[in-house]
């Protein structure tokens, strides 16, 4: 399939998250059962991939390679998406547990492009993390997003492309996570800048605003023709006061958003030619 049109819009759902407690969010979709309803709801409401973290059985973040393995399949088997593994974890998840994502055959997996404080947290990827993950996902025919808190994560992006050459399936998707209390702020000029330097590479970009900043950078991103993160990981009202009901609540907010700037959302075939993972033929090692 060749690369989607500009009137094609992403809207990648990331329903979980590490940072929110069950008990504060009951509609978090912590369980297999509820995160695969919520994907299946999200991909009818237009969502194309799905970014994951999972929870154990008393709802805390979890890297446990075999329920990472199984919730890949159970997405694969109930939807179309792009199943996209976070390997950015908990701030409290080894570097180590971290690489071992990649194990669990994601269609994608998230690729943070440096250290970032993180509210009273760090945040750690340090650059030979950052190397060893990159080169592991080019040997394993996964397809990375670049998460970029920052604007030096930017500059990091290009240092690693020139470093490494392109990701496996040869296109670049980025993704702006702004707002984050320690990277950078969740507004359109933070957003125009980041989108200024970014390498020749890059084949598109999505944005996202952590919290009260969700509105600002989803509005600047699509008048720049970006595409969109939406999801409870990254925001739990709607309004002030007004919870998320749902993640597909998010999603259709979105589509909603795109109607008025006159975007389409993408098809999940669309949404792997958009990423490479329809040219690519399998691992490489
Ligand atoms: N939970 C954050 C510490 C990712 O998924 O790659 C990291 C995060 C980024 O959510
Ligand atoms: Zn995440």
């Amino acid at each position: 399939m060749s690369v989607p049109s500009p009137d094609r819009l992403l809207i990648t759902v990331a329903p979980t998250g590490a940072e929110t407690a069950k008990s504060d969010c009951p509609q978090l979709p912590t369980t297999l059962e509820e995160l695969v309803a919520t994907a299946r709801e999200c991909e009818a409401a237009g969502a194309g991939m799905v970014h994951v973290h999972i929870r154990d059985d008393e709802h805390r973040p979890t890297l446990d390679l075999a329920r990472l393995t199984d919730t890949v399949q159970a997405l694969h088997q109930a939807t179309d998406l792009v199943v996209q593994l976070s390997t950015g974890g908990s701030v409290h998840d080894p570097l180590d547990q971290r690489l071992k994502v990649l194990d669990a055959e994601p269609d994608s997996c998230s690729l943070t492009m440096g250290t970032t404080n993180f509210g009273d947290d760090v945040f750690s990827n340090p650059w030979p993390f950052v190397c060893e993950l990159y080169q592991l996902s080019q040997a394993r025919g996964v397809v990375p997003e670049f998460e970029l808190f920052d604007l030096g994560h930017v500059a990091a992006l290009e240092r690693l492309l020139g470093k490494f050459g392109l990701p496996a399936g040869g296109r670049v998707h980025v993704d702006f996570v702004m707002g984050v209390p320690g990277g950078m702020p969740g507004t359109a000029a933070a957003l125009v800048a980041g989108v200024a330097a970014l390498p020749p590479e890059v084949t598109s970009w999505s944005a996202t605003g952590i919290g009260r900043s969700t509105l600002p950078v989803m509005l600047a991103s699509l008048a720049q023709g970006g595409h969109l993160r939406v999801g409870m990981e990254d925001v739990l009202t709607m309004a002030r006061g007004v919870p998320v009901e749902s993640n597909a609540q998010l999603v259709e907010r979105a589509v909603d958003a795109g109607r008025v700037a006159q975007r389409v959302p993408m098809t999940t075939a669309e949404t792997r030619a958009l990423l490479g993972l329809d040219s690519l033929t399998g691992a490489v090692a």
